[in-house]
């Protein structure tokens, strides 16, 4: 019997139906052929890499569980591997795919007319249109149902003045989701690039995600009309509904960063010679690595579970945000290690675990800070909301 994989070190793999094992593979394949030698660059530069959308589309990876319009209706299992593989990359590859996928598409699926699905899922599908989704406001993300961007009806139309913070996608994209608090509760609009009013700002100098775009977004005086509001899209909940998708795919996603920093290292400690011998070989190296793997595992076990109650339709807010606390901590921990196996050449761009370590500071933000995310299991446990 071969050894155990250490990146796969429970044999998941073998869990996964032939139609899994073959997205896992492709999403791998494009991963190394085409997003992994562009990361270095990407981060120094603080560029995001557009050219890799159309690619994306190609392969099937935006709205990935939707069935119809044009979209290819995977199992979650496979968006989680999708997510898992991307992260290997970058994390902002996977943010890209998670905003587009979970965030817009999936509200204007769960939240749209026929005729807003009709319009827009094709077009996000194909890459040729990018979406964002604007919930947070500047004083406190954590709280969006404090949020101040309002919406006031005027005649047929609605105006909507405000601003949003920290919105990925924010300057590259086409439509934005704008979350705003009308006279009749919280409410989302599809906003479209260009409409009177609405401007996006880039936020430069991010030390974490450099190769994402994250951009402030201004609505002063902004006319549309009720056409664009996505009927289905009524109060808060609405929006955490979509949250808990994007966290899903976060919570798989981290296990490909922790992969990709251990396979680093793994090869690092073993050509690397001090004291007369590679450094693997050394009790402490073993030992760290071995705990790295143990994160890892757990946390790749987790997350086929969640995806297995989520395909019995079983799976709660709580599991989720269990999955994406444990999940990104473990990863965040393990990019830290790995990153100090490599010495000095660690904190350089020439490896990856500093920049999934740096990234992964933004991932244990958004979507639910890990405090958020371990109230929302207190609650769960208690009953009682301690936010
Ligand atoms: P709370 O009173 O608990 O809930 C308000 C209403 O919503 C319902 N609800 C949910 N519904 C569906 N799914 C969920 N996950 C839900 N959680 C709650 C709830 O039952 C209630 O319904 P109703 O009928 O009674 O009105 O709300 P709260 O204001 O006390 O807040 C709870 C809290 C703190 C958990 C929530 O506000 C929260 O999750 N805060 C974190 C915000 C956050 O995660 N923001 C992320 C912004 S988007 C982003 O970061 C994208 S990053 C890009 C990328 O993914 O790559
Ligand atoms: P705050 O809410 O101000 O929290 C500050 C600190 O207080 C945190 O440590 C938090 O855990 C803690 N805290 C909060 N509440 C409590 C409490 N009750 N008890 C104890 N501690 C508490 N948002 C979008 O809407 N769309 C996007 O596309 C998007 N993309 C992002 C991309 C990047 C690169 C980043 C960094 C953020 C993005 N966000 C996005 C915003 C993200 O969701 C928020 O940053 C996040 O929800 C936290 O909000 P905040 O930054 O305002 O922190």
């Amino acid at each position: 019997m071969s050894p155990p994989e250490p990146v796969d070190f429970f044999d998941i793999r073998a869990l996964l139906d032939d139609d899994e094992r073959l997205i896992r593979d492709t999403v791998a394949r494009f991963v190394d052929r085409e997003v992994a030698p562009l990361m270095a660059e990407c981060f120094a530069t603080e560029r995001f890499p557009s050219e890799l959308v159309a690619r994306l589309a190609e392969l099937g990876l935006f709205g990935a569980t939707l069935r119809g319009y044009g979209c290819a209706g995977l199992s979650h299992t496979a968006y989680g591997l999708i997510c898992e593989e991307l992260e290997r990359g970058d994390s902002s590859i996977r943010s890209c795919v998670s905003v587009q996928s979970s965030l817009v598409m999936g509200c204007i699926f769960a939240c749209g007319s026929e005729e807003q699905r009709s319009r827009w899922l094709p077009e996000l599908a194909r890459g040729t249109k990018l979406g964002c989704f604007a919930l947070t406001e500047s004083h406190g993300g954590s709280d969006p149902g404090r949020m101040r961007t309002h919406a006031r009806r005027h005649g047929g139309d609605w105006v909507i003045d405000g601003a949003k913070l920290w919105i990925t996608n924010g300057a590259l994209e086409d439509v934005a989701i704008v979350w705003a608090v009308t006279d009749d509760g919280i409410k989302a609009f599809l906003v479209e690039k260009g409409t009177s009013g609405f401007r996006s700002h880039v936020i430069k100098n991010k030390l974490s995600l450099r190769a994402s775009s994250t951009a402030e977004l201004e609505l002063a005086d902004v006319h549309v009309p009720d056409s664009a509001r996505l009927p289905d899209a009524n109060g808060l909940k609405a929006a955490l509904r979509c949250l808990d998708e994007a966290r899903f795919g976060i919570a798989w996603g981290a296990c490909g960063a922790a992969r990709d920093c251990i396979d680093t290292v793994l090869s690092y400690t073993q050509s690397r010679e001090l004291f007369g011998r590679p450094l693997s070989h050394t009790q402490l190296i073993q030992t760290r690595l071995a705990n790295d793997v143990r994160q890892l595992t757990a946390a790749q076990l987790l997350a086929w579970r969640l995806a297995k109650l989520k395909e019995a339709g079983a799976a709660t807010t709580a599991h989720i945000s269990l999955a994406k606390w444990n999940n990104v901590r473990a990863a965040l921990d393990v990019a830290r290690d790995c990153r100090d196996m490599l010495g000095a050449a660690g904190v350089t761009l020439d490896h990856s675990p500093m920049r999934h370590m740096l990234n992964l500071e933004t991932v244990i933000t958004y979507e639910g800070t890990e405090s958020i995310h371990e109230l929302i299991v207190g609650r769960e446990l208690t009953g009682q909301g301690a936010f």
